[in-house]
Formats: C-alpha cells, sequence, structure tokens
C-alpha cells in the first residue's frame, strides 16, 4: 500500500532538510557506551552514491577508543537527527525517511586506524520492508525506539578488532532515476571470545550499485515485497514481509533514554577506563513515545530563501518553499523534488 499523503505528512516532508540524521551512541549488553567508541560522522548530511569512498562510514572524526565487547554481545545503535541530540522527542530520522535498516562487521588489524574502504564487510542485522499492509518499513521501527535497533555479534566469529556499520538507505525521494539517501556510521570495537568463523565479505563501495532493486525504488506505490541491498546477512536473514499491520509499539523504553553522552566505556565485568563523563541516564523532560506531528513544530523551517540542500522544494501535496537556497530544485519523483549540489 502507499503512503497516504495526510496533510501532516506534508507537514513532515517540509522538514526533511533538518531531518537529515547519523547513527552515533553504542549499547553493549544494555550498558550505555555513548559515543565511546564512534567514528562521529561530521555532517547529518547523506551520502548519495553508492560508488562513492564514503558509502563505507560517511565522513568521520578519527577516534583512538576501542570497546571491548565478547562474541554473543547484544549491541544496540542508536540514531539521531542532531549530534548530541539524544531526545525522544525528536524522530530519530525524520521526514518520512522511509527504508532499510542494516548493521555490518569488518574483521580488521586495528580499529582505531583501519580504513573502511578496504576492509572486508558482513551483514549481521537487517530489516527492510516489515510489512505491506499497510506498508511499514525498518526506519519506522528505528523510531518508534528512540533510533534504537538492536543486533547480535555473531558467537561464533574470530576474536579480534572490528568495525561496524550502521546503515539507514531513506529511500522517500529515490526512483528507477536515483535519489536514494546513504546514512552509514561506523563504531570500533574489539571482540573477545568467539570461534574461528570468517564469514564471507564484500567492499564498500562494491557491495551496492546505484540501480540495485533495493535502491532504485519508488516507495510511494503498493509494495508487496521490498530486497534489501547487500548480501544475505551472516546469522539470521530479515523475517518475511508481514501482510498485516506492523505494531508500532516500542521496545526500547524512552523514558530511560539519557541526554548525557558517555565517552567512555566501562564494561559490566569492568577491567576497563573509567569513565570521564557521568553515565547516569537523564530523565527526558516530556513524554517519551515519538510524536512526527510534534516533531515538526520543533524543526527551524526552511530558510528564507528557500529550501535547504538536500530539502524538498516540490512535490505533489507539498506546500512548502519550491527554491533552493543551496542547489538545483530537481524533480526526482511525482511526490517528491529535492535540492541538489
Ligand atoms: C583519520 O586518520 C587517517 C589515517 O591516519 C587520516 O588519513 C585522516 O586524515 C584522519 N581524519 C581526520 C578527520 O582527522
Ligand atoms: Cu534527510
Amino acid at each position: 500500500m502507499r503512503f497516504a499523503l495526510t496533510a501532516t505528512a506534508v507537514a513532515s516532508l517540509i522538514a526533511s532538510a533538518s531531518a537529515h540524521a547519523t547513527f552515533q551512541q553504542l549499547w553493549i549488553n544494555g550498558v550505555d557506551a555513548g559515543v565511546a567508541c564512534t567514528r562521529r560522522v561530521q555532517s547529518n548530511s547523506p551520502v548519495t552514491s553508492a560508488t562513492s569512498n564514503q558509502i563505507a562510514c560517511n565522513a568521520y572524526d578519527n577516534n583512538s577508543n576501542v570497546c571491548p565487547v565478547k562474541a554473543g554481545d547484544t549491541l544496540k545503535v542508536e540514531m539521531h537527527q542532531q549530534y548530541g541530540d539524544r531526545s525522544c522527542k525528536n524522530e530519530a530520522i525524520g521526514g518520512q525517511h522511509y527504508g532499510p535498516v542494516t548493521v555490518y562487521m569488518a574483521k580488521v588489524d586495528n580499529a582505531a586506524s583501519a580504513n573502511p574502504n578496504s576492509a572486508g564487510w558482513f551483514k549481521v542485522s537487517e530489516g527492510g520492508l516489515m510489512s505491506n499492509n499497510p506498508d511499514y518499513f525498518a526506519v519506522q521501527v528505528l523510531n518508534d525506539n528512540c533510533g534504537h535497533w538492536q543486533f547480535q555479534i555473531p558467537s561464533d566469529i574470530q576474536a579480534g578488532d572490528y568495525l561496524i556499520r550502521a546503515e539507514v538507505i531513506a529511500l522517500h525521494a529515490a526512483g528507477a532515476g536515483g535519489g536514494a539517501q546513504f546514512y552509514p556510521g561506523c563504531y570500533q570495537v574489539r571482540v573477545s571470545g568467539g570461534g574461528s568463523a570468517s564469514p564471507p565479505t564484500v567492499r564498500f563501495p562494491g557491495a551496492y550499485g546505484n540501480s540495485d532493486p533495493g535502491i532504485a525504488v519508488n516507495i510511494h506505490q503498493d509494495l508487496t515485497t521490498y530486497k534489501i541491498p547487500g548480501p544475505t546477512p551472516y546469522g539470521t536473514p530479515a523475517a518475511t514481509v508481514a501482510t498485516t499491520k506492523w505494531p508500532t509499539t516500542a521496545t526500547w523504553n524512552t523514558a530511560q533514554q539519557p541526554a548525557a553522552n558517555p565517552t567512555t566505556y566501562v564494561p559490566a565485568d569492568g577491567g576497563s577506563p573509567q569513565p570521564t563523563t557521568a553515565t547516569v541516564p537523564n530523565v527526558p523532560t516530556t513524554t517519551a513515545a515519538p510524536q512526527p506531528t510534534t516533531t515538526v513544530v520543533t524543526q527551524p523551517s526552511a530558510p528564507a530563501g528557500g529550501a535547504a540542500l538536500y530539502g524538498q522544494c516540490g512535490g505533489s501535496g507539498y506546500a512548502g518553499p519550491t527554491t533552493c537556497a543551496q542547489g538545483t530544485c530537481t524533480k526526482l519523483n511525482d511526490w517528491y523534488s529535492q535540492c541538489t549540489p
């Protein structure tokens, strides 16, 4: 089923320039590691080509910390629109940036210095179209959970350093001619335990093509299936697409969302560096559930001189600015025109 472009939905599209996002925090067995081992993505703007070197980890800041984890551990990556803002009041990635969520890992010699373009990546988690009645994408599940996406480190992989790569592919402006927005972000971990498995790998760039069926796709139509880009995961592939309404119930208790951002990580079993910042979770100031309609109110409106770069500048039912403060307004499909560089 196509998405109904209600007044609310159209209003939220207006906010799409500021709806860009980055993966930021990491959780290890329920402990908030904050940005301790994050390769901080320098801007919340997307990578716009699958063949760019930045498809691996976007443009990032180096980080000398590597978080200790164990094979089999349960981890969560956490995405937000603005760096350092962990509030559940704002959608993790707004502006109807619907599409798949995936997580990859790559074994490297030193996670703090590894070049992500020469690493060999295997997928460990994926979600695509969760339900087709009505269409509900993994990004919407991410938003239901204040940006949290959970996965497991395979219990049989070799011990050693790994990069973790989390990614959202936003397809709101995608079509046969392009328009997909890639939001990758990477983390640095040192895996202990494990076994001898070394899963088959792909490269970034290399794993995707810009005309892959799950990338050059118009999601503003009735979808029954959706092909998640990249290889089959090592472990459990995504479940088949549900044909009943996807429950929007959060699995993450958003009332426990911390506001602070730890920069060091202390494993539950001890033995690692002391925190330099408070890791005590702060209670959010207001109601926790993500509210798309109120999110819109909190978004800065488009600049007076027109829509921002990558912002919406046209489309069926769209009521926002039709000129671009930066870039050229380019029609991507009947529902979405965007300011492109
Ligand atoms: C990160 O480190 C690499 C390798 O030393 C270097 O080439 C790159 O310029 C550094 N990036 C930043 C943002 O400092
Ligand atoms: Cu965006």
